[in-house]
């Protein structure tokens, strides 16, 4: 059993106790555990197995009672602890707390009251005015979890652009590794780079198609077939994924590419606009009468129609096609023009890997520099760093800076935006960092008007040189903070502060439009991965997906910069 899925278990405990109301101290010990066995690099069950349960009781917040449950759950694969929690909650209700705005309290309370057990139920008593009833809900409360949950329908279907790129990318591999796809492109929203993915669409060419759909359908993880033909097929797998693969002939490649790619709004403007030049474009090719004059690649398709080539992440139609014909489309930044990452965390604060490792890591990617940037104190949950903390830490930085040649580290600090707009650091000791992160991570239900002048007040303050994930967006769990994006974005022009790009999968925070929207007001972005450990550095590939979908260049980005361009970018005015 992994850590992860026993790690989940005792999670779930920990939640339905919660909602039970039960002892505070009980509830914590059972999420500490589940935190500890996650972020443990030994197998619990191994442990378990080599020395049963005093081996178990020797891991860091584990006793007598946890090691019975955890010996249950290694021995039957279930927790007949958790089943009978579960007996007396529906799951219904325990699915409600993915709605933003929705706690245990709330849960139990609607469950109890109004006998609300789906999140289903919930959005038609939130539409028909029941959820009123309940003391203490008001008109703003219900409108917002309509919202909320609204939101989460969305999500639940469909999946993480970080989830589904690997996720294609493996089933590609699988495809060619055995020489019967001679090509294997992802297309469809993916190849767009979208935050969010309904579906995989993958493109092929191969000798035997035949051959290719019966190693396709017969993948590893497949729950359902739900289609088998000669040149298309679809596959339902384990994790709910669903993967079209479609077979096409060599010369027909690049315009059934461009039509598998979309978006359908893009593709309908194409066909608009060769029906104009009196030809007609299909997935099957570009044609002038009877004739093919293109098909083969997607660069043909485009100039055969007298445009620049679009790069798929800009295939929208969001001005993309106008600005091709006129062959003003921007040079979008690529991945290899990214230089060092400023935003990520250290085992200081919540980060799993050392400084030095991290550094280390990054300079595998061929970067020149990062910047360390721990929280700051007021972030308890992440372990934030206080003064003394900070100090010790821009020492030990400056020595690892000795030992490695040619790669800096940068002294940083994610410092909390407070509620008021000051920072959690004295402005004293910013001025001995290299760069200060500052961001938001409490208080989220502030007004929009209070939270757009908490964060410009932030960015006033001349020591602070990068906002990070300016709205605080985590895709279908939370939906932004309320502010006024464009206000901010004009503060941050006229302050000449950095609005970051955050490439997490679940924040992408800006987002595409936002990241124009800065761009067209002259504001620099910084994207950053936000690591938590050595792995995390891979993720800048959302983050370039997400800035390219964006229409950023490299030079909209000052993480392009080499390192004493970069040093010239954040001195301090
Ligand atoms: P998704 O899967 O919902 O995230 O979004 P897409 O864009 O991958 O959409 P999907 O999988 O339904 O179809 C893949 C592409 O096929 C789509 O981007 C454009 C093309 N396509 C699908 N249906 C139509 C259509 O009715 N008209 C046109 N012009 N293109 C279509
Ligand atoms: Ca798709
Ligand atoms: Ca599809
Ligand atoms: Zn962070």
């Amino acid at each position: 059993m992994e850590n992860s899925t026993l790690a989940d278990i005792l999670f779930k405990i920990s939640t339905l106790l919660e909602m039970k109301e039960e002892n505070p101290f009980k509830i914590k010990s059972y999420q500490k555990a589940a935190v500890n066995i996650e972020n443990l690099p030994e197998n619990v069950e191994e442990i378990y197995k080599k020395g049963g349960r005093p081996a178990l009781e020797k891991l860091d917040g584990i006793g007598k009672g946890l090691s019975e449950r955890i010996e249950d759950i290694i021995k039957t694969g279930r927790s007949s602890y958790l089943d009978k929690l579960r007996k007396d909650i529906p799951d219904g209700v325990t699915e409600m707390l993915n709605i933003q705005g929705v706690g245990p309290k709330l849960a139990m309370k609607l469950f109890r009251s109004l006998r609300i057990k789906t999140v289903e139920e919930l959005l038609s008593a939130a539409k028909n005015g029941k959820l009123k009833k309940l003391e203490g809900i008001e008109d703003k409360k219900v409108f917002n979890i309509i919202k909320a949950v609204e939101n989460y329908k969305n999500m639940n279907e469909k999946h993480f652009l970080g989830e589904a790129l690997p996720y294609a990318e493996t089933i590609v591999k699988q495809i060619e590794k055995n020489g019967l796809g001679t090509k294997a492109l992802i297309c469809g929203s993916l190849r767009r780079m979208k935050e969010t993915i309904g579906d995989i669409d993958i493109l092929a060419t191969s000798e035997h198609p035949g051959d290719l759909m019966a190693l396709f359908t017969s993948l590893p993880g497949i729950k359902e077939i739900a289609a088998k033909g000669k040149t298309k097929s679809s596959a339902i797998f384990d994790n709910g994924m669903n993967v079209d693969l479609r077979v096409v002939d060599e010369r027909e490649f690049g315009s059934a590419s461009h039509y598998f790619t979309g978006s359908k709004q893009h593709n309908i403007k194409i066909r608009k606009i060769a029906i104009s030049k009196g030809l007609k474009v299909s997935e099957y090719g570009v044609f002038k009468g009877r004739k093919r004059i293109a098909g083969r690649t997607e660069e043909e398709l485009f100039k055969a129609l007298g445009m620049q080539y679009v790069p798929p992440e800009l295939r929208e139609d969001s001005g993309e096609i106008e600005a091709a014909r006129k062959r003003a489309l921007p040079a979008l930044i690529d991945l290899k023009d990214i230089k060092g990452d400023l935003h990520m965390h250290s085992n200081h604060t919540d980060g799993t890997a050392s400084i030095e490792e991290m550094a280390k890591a990054a300079k595998k990617l061929g970067y020149e520099y990062i910047a360390i940037t721990d929280h700051s104190r007021s972030t308890k949950v992440a372990g934030g760093l206080n003064e003394k903390e900070l100090l010790e830490q821009m020492g030990e930085i400056d020595r690892i800076n000795k030992k490695i040649s040619g790669f800096k580290i940068l002294k940083g600090a994610e410092v909390d935006i407070l509620k008021d707009g000051s920072l959690d650091f004295p402005d004293e000791l910013l001025s001995k960092l290299d760069i200060v992160i500052a961001s938001i991570h409490s208080g989220f239900s502030m007004t929009k008007d209070e939270m757009t002048k908490r964060i410009i007040k932030a960015m006033q303050n001349r020591f602070v040189s990068i906002i990070a994930h300016p709205t605080g967006r985590l895709i279908g769990r939370r939906m932004p903070y309320e502010i006024d994006i464009e206000n901010v974005i004009s503060e941050a022009a006229r302050t000449g502060t950095v609005l970051e790009l955050n490439s997490y999968p679940d924040r992408l925070d800006l987002k595409d439009i936002h990241c124009r929207m800065a761009k067209e007001k002259g504001v620099k972005i910084s994207i950053n991965t936000d690591s938590h450990n050595t792995n995390n550095l891979s993720y800048m590939k959302y983050g370039i997906g997400t800035a390219r979908r964006g229409w950023l260049t490299k030079k909209d980005v000052i993480n392009t910069l080499d390192l004493g361009e970069l040093m010239d970018h954040l001195e301090r005015p």
